[in-house]
């Protein structure tokens, strides 16, 4: 070897390197590290330093720069140091991957049960495990298509199902007693379950040997996702029928998925979600408990579901906190259990929808990557890894592949597999899942504290708490705090654009480098409907009216008794449906059945206030205070000032107008996801205007009535699925043919494809926002609009 290559193989002519250290007495301590750091920071002192290196995430646990032994607790680390054994920090199984892999389940669903079926079986013949079932939006509302309030919402968020007829065409040649069947439904649950039911049973396949799992979970509909039809109380009985039928007769179902994941994509961050879906789990059990039931006979049926954000290392101890969590609370409050089955935490994954932007729509492929590999590092048992055209429409073929053999390179080319838990005995991930367990159990305890998720969902404060932070995590984005590549930073410039297609506000630019774009799925509601009305008319033509009247009467008095009561009436409406069911009775019949008893629950609207500008105040102020460059600053200083003239814009329309801008912020049909429409009110709210919000499912003669009787300026759509093509045409043609809202503005934002921007304009919509709008942004554009109308606005 040449000069300086000699010792321990240096490259040649590479300088030599430095002798080894002198040995030492005392092991290295941390405190030597931090004066290390300090000097490296040109701190003034260690404490500085520390400072410095120390981060919160937005739920207030800090992430230190360095963890050591001194970080955790040796005792647990020994106490929970094997997977498969309570409390199962490390995993439910012991072999976890190694001996298999997580279910690849993809969930999905669109337009007809045939185009569905289509989708599920090229989905399972290219790597898919289980199937997932997206239902559209009047199914879980509880209408039939034919119904006068879904005209816009049928096929377009999942597929339309109507009866058993359609059930048996969505799963026609797929093996129901091998492969396993998630079906995301919640409050139309009852009429649905029986529809699967049947539909098996009538391919062949005993309810006994019926694998998967029904969400079931209504308890989160209430705080978040709004898919429910009857109020909190009887819409529990419900469940407890359900686990009572599912115990005796599918004992290989899993009969709910408490689910934190709509709580996460609503705002709430990782603790939040998971202390607010243990405490639903909780319930859940007491509930089953109540009407009789074994633990044991029901808790190793309870599944669960959690959504995977950004937050790589937060999300990872998630998991591994939740199993914990999950296997204490179980011992703690149900002593009587003894399967330990009952205390396993097996879950499903997604990734975050909210993470991803129509901006520059590939690097969501990255993004889905790296929380997919979240959710394998922390041991899931099943996931969805969601498509990169995801802020703007549901996939297609193209990207649900891509989708799904972004799981499979994980599973197959990776290696990832090949050890269990592997960031056990980290000092960072086991100091952190401490954390965000403590965290949680906090949440539990609070919840518990007020009387347990029945009473609180009455009360309302778990969603408040949602909503705020989700409002303070815009803020955060909109004043550049948190980075999101593409729409707040390395914003790409001048993105080439559909022809005629600009937005208003965001970076809905959805178009690669060679000026291409990424084609999207389009859906006819108008055809999907009128097929599905002819097939509920050729159902309703075929069948014994009579032995379906008695039947839904059947169903009625189910609802209407005592469960456990000895009156001679057959007390389990899952039961009643299923028979039901057998006699072609339909979804919205059923439905209606059970709310001949229950009633339909109508929800409060409320908009949280403050939070919005205190974060965004907080976030400029950190920014540019905390010995930021200087760039940093001025970059700060143009966002306050930004505020300011916003503000400014909207005192000065007050000051002439005679009151502030008047907006009401609605949501047209049975498109329940409101965290778009909640942020936009909370943010506008902060930002001066005068911010009314209509009552959700609302129809398009609804809102024009709302918007004459509030008197407003402007009426805001937030749409999330899809049915903006139909309702608010017909909501423009509505607010402009009544005297007194003929100048209304109207604004449209949400899940909004550019191709449709210039035929909504032309239907009369004045400003459409895309998917990455600012809210600063958005507030400006509206109160120049109403400025420049004058006339009647300025009164
Ligand atoms: C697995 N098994 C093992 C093992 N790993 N056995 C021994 N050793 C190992 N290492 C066994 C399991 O015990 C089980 O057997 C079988 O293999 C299947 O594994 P699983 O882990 O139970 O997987 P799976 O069947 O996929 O069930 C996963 C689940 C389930 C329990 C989480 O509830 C599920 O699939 N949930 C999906 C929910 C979902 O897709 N939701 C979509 C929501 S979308 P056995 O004998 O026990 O069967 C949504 C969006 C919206 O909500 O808003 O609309
Ligand atoms: N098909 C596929 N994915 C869907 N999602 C919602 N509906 C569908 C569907 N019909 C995904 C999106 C959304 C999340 C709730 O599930 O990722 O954010």
């Amino acid at each position: 070897a040449g000069p300086g290559g000699a010792r321990q193989g240096g490259a040649p002519g590479a300088p030599p390197l430095p002798p080894p250290l002198p040995p030492r007495d005392v092991a290295p301590s941390p405190a030597e590290w931090l004066e290390r750091a300090a000097a490296e920071l040109r701190s003034p002192s260690p404490a500085a330093a520390e400072a410095a290196l120390t981060r919160h995430t937005p739920e207030g646990i800090p992430i230190k720069a360095l963890y050591t032994s001194a970080d955790v607790s040796a005792e647990r680390l020994a106490a929970e140091a094997l997977p498969g054994v309570h409390p199962y920090t490390r995993g439910v199984h012991a072999t976890m991957y190694t001996h298999r892999p997580w279910t690849v389940r993809q969930y999905s669903g669109f337009a007809t049960a045939e185009e569905s079926n289509a989708a599920y079986k090229a989905a399972l013949g290219a790597g898919g495990k289980g199937l997932s079932v997206a239902f559209d939006l009047a199914t879980h509302r509880g209408y039939d298509s034919d119904h006068e309030r879904v005209s816009g919402d049928v096929g377009m968020a999942g597929v339309a199902i109507d009866s058993v007829e359609d059930m048996k065409r969505l799963f026609e040649g797929i093996p129901l007693d091998e492969v396993s069947v998630s079906m995301t439904m919640n409050g139309a649950v009852v009429p649905v379950l029986a529809f699967f039911i049947v539909a098996a049973e009538e391919a062949g396949v005993p309810a006994s040997a019926l694998r998967g799992t029904i969400q079931n979970d209504i308890l989160k509909e209430f705080n978040v996702r709004n898919t429910f039809i009857y109020p909190p109380a009887p819409s529990l009985r419900l469940i407890s029928d359900i686990m009572a039928y599912c115990s005796a007769e599918m004992p290989r179902f899993n009969t709910i998925s408490v689910s934190g994941y709509h709580m996460l994509e609503a705002g709430a961050g990782p603790a939040l979600e998971l202390g607010l879906t243990l405490a639903d789990g909780l319930e859940y059990l007491r509930c089953a408990k109540r009407a009789g039931l074994a633990i044991d006979a029901v808790a190793p049926r309870v599944s669960f579901f959690f959504g995977i954000s950004m937050d790589f290392y937060g999300e990872v101890a998630k998991l591994r906190a939740a199993r914990r969590l999950w296997a204490n609370l179980v011992l703690q409050h149900f002593p009587e259990a003894t399967d330990e089955r009952s205390f396993k935490l097996r879950t499903h994954c997604q990734t975050s929808g909210y993470s991803l932007t129509a901006a520059e729509p590939w690097n969501n492929v990255v993004r889905t990557t790296v929380e997919a590999m979240a959710a394998v590092l922390g041991g899931t048992q099943s996931l969805h890894t969601n498509a990169l055209d995801e802020a703007m429409a549901l996939p297609t073929p193209f990207s649900s592949r891509v989708a799904r053999n972004t799981q499979l390179i994980l599973a197959e080319e990776t290696g990832l597999t090949g050890a269990v838990d592997p960031w056990g005995g980290s000092y960072l991930m086991e100091a952190l899942t401490d954390a965000v367990a403590d965290k949680a159990a906090a949440v539990v305890e609070e919840v518990e504290a007020a009387g347990g998720m029945a009473v609180a969902v009455v009360d309302g404060w778990p969603k408040a708490r949602i909503e705020e932070a989700a409002a303070r995590k815009q803020a955060r984005v909109d004043s550049g705090a948190d980075v999101v590549v593409g729409v707040n930073k390395y914003v790409q410039e001048a993105a080439p654009s559909a022809p005629g297609a600009t937005a208003e506000g965001g970076s809905g630019a959805a178009a690669d480098d060679a000026g291409g774009r990424v084609s999207l799925l389009s859906i006819d509601a108008s055809a999907i409907c009128a097929a599905q009305c002819e097939r509920l008319a050729a159902i309703k033509a075929a069948r014994d009216d009579a032995a379906v009247a008695a039947a839904l009467a059947a169903v009625t008095a189910a609802a209407a008794a005592t469960p456990g009561a000895d009156t001679g009436v057959a007390t389990n409406v899952l039961a009643a449906a299923v028979a039901a069911a057998r006699v072609r009775a339909t979804l919205g019949e059923i439905s209606s059945a059970i709310e001949a008893v229950y009633g339909r629950h109508q929800p409060a609207s409320s908009v949280v206030r403050g939070a919005y500008s205190s974060a965004y105040d907080a976030a400029s102020a950190a920014a540019g205070g905390g010995g930021g460059s200087d760039a940093h600053a001025a970059a700060d200083d143009a966002e306050a000032a930004e505020l300011r003239r916003v503000t400014t814009l909207v005192s000065d329309f007050a000051a002439d107008a005679g009151r502030r801008p008047r907006l009401l912020v609605a949501k047209l049909g049975q498109d329940g996801h409101d965290r778009g429409a909640k942020v936009i009110s909370a943010g506008f709210g902060d930002l001066g205007y005068d911010v009314d919000v209509s009552p959700l499912f609302a129809t398009p003669a609804e809102v024009a009535r709302a918007a004459l009787e509030a008197d407003v300026h402007a009426v805001g759509v937030s749409s999330q699925a899809a049915a903006h093509r139909t309702l608010v045409p017909e909501l423009v043609t509505r607010l402009r043919s009544q005297p007194g809202t003929r100048d209304v503005a109207v604004l449209v934002g949400g899940v909004i494809p550019e191709e449709h921007y210039e035929e909504l304009r032309a239907q009369g919509v004045d400003l459409v926002f895309g998917p990455g709008t600012r809210i600063p942004d958005a507030a400006e554009k509206v109160v120049r609009l109403l400025r420049e109308r004058g006339g009647d606005h300025l009164r």
